[in-house]
């Protein structure tokens, strides 16, 4: 594999040794569309099933020691969050991002944060304090936080009050967070509210974030974009200001399809990533950014579906580690547009997997993860566990 100047195969496994990605606890469990859930006789079915698939992801790949839990359907009323912790450590992983749930019980039909009556705001203020105190509980430094707020027709609720509503409350879940932790801020644009959504957009979720604190910061999340959308130049301009806050990585062909990253657009996820390494390389240092999959896989198994989803990531970071930047400048400085896109194209068309398949074998891990899970013959296990647990249909999407 050729290098580029300055870049050695040791410094690229040593930016790879902590480029790590969350994967999410609901991307393991039964999902659907809103139309009815697919069953898979291995899918999990409890959150300590959740984190020992989880696990999995991380045995084969070694870069997703962290998973992302949603409070409601990871902690049901009365489960103790340290005893959970504890679990996921003895299974080999810990618990990362917490993400509150304001958006699936009944008082949220017209808006958590934003609904008009006080009471239910209070009821969401109160659920993402609570979110705070799991999270210094059992150590976890990020509240990602995502609204389905937003209404469905014009004239239906002032978008100004709701802004005002959404300010107040962002100020003061970030005002009784610890210092070490991160408020990340997640936008939409539409999906569940068709009119307007109260985060619609990067500029939105940038304003928020500024008006509720220090450490508070946007979340991209690459299927939440309409159609045509830059998320690269978004990505750029986040960055620049120090605003980006991480990713939800997925991919998307219409809307927020939740498809398998690089699935539909490779080049995409390459270009985005290339802008962090480009800022990484002027810098001189990492960005401190929350690397995280937001997926459920309703026809793919979940784990392999996960595990491939790891291994596009690692591959396209790879491919956007060798671009040869000072070839990159001189043809910005020649005015050389066809020279400086090839320059990128370059990279993004390189092979790296051998090199992955080397890098991983130096860290005691299988070659090719997913095989090596494949013919552990963990999904025909569980499956013959988790099956009988499993009710005869998958009903309507909960
Ligand atoms: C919403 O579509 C979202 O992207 C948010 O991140 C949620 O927390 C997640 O999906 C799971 O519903
Ligand atoms: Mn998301």
């Amino acid at each position: 594999m050729r290098l580029p100047a300055g870049m050695t195969e040791d410094k690229l496994a040593a930016r790879f040794d902590r480029f790590q990605i969350e994967t999410p606890s609901w991307g393991y469990a039964d999902t659907g569309t809103r139309f009815g859930k697919f069953l898979q006789d291995a899918a999990a079915t409890t959150t300590t099933e959740k984190l020992a698939d989880a696990a999995q992801v991380h045995k084969y790949t070694g870069c997703c020691p962290t998973v992302a839990v949603h409070v409601l359907w990871d902690f049901p009323d009365g489960s103790d969050p340290k005893t959970l912790a504890a679990e996921a450590e003895k299974l080999g992983v810990r618990i990362g991002a917490i993400n509150p749930n304001v958006f699936q019980d009944q008082c949220y039909k017209f808006g958590s944060v934003c609904n008009r009556d006080p009471e239910v705001r209070r009821r969401a203020l109160d659920h993402m304090l609570q979110s705070v105190r799991i999270a210094e509980a059992i150590g976890s430094n990020a509240l990602s936080l995502w609204f389905a707020d937003g209404t469905n027709y014009p004239g239906q609720d002032s978008i100004r009050d709701r802004k005002k509503r959404m300010t107040a409350a962002l100020r003061e879940v970030h005002d009784a967070m610890p210092p070490e932790m991160m408020m990340l801020v997640e936008y939409k644009p539409f999906e569940p509210a068709f009119y307007h959504t109260d985060i619609a957009d990067w500029g939105m979720a940038y304003v928020f974030a500024k008006y509720a604190g220090p450490r508070a910061r946007v979340l991209v999340d690459t299927g939440h974009h309409l159609p045509g959308c830059n998320i690269e130049h978004i990505v750029a301009y986040l960055i620049d200001e120090q605003m980006l806050g991480g990713f939800h990585f997925n991919d998307r062909k219409y809307a927020d399809d939740d498809l398998t990253i690089g699935s539909m657009d490779p080049y995409q996820l390459f270009r985005i990533l290339y802008e962090i390494v480009a800022a990484e390389a002027e810098r001189g240092e990492d960005l401190p950014l929350a690397y995280m999959v937001d997926q459920s896989h309703n026809l793919k198994p979940k784990i392999e579906a996960m595990i491939q989803t790891v291994l596009t990531a690692q591959e396209h970071f790879a491919k956007a580690l060798l671009v040869d930047h000072a070839a990159l400048q001189a043809a910005r400085a020649a005015d050389d547009i066809v020279i400086a896109e090839n320059t990128l194209r370059d990279a993004f068309q390189t092979d790296v997997r051998p090199w992955l398949a080397e890098y991983r074998k130096q860290r005691n891990l299988p070659a090719d993860p997913l095989a090596a899970f494949r013919e552990s013959g963990y999904v025909a296990r569980v499956a013959g566990e988790r099956a009988s647990r499993k009710p005869k249909s998958g009903g309507a999407y909960a």
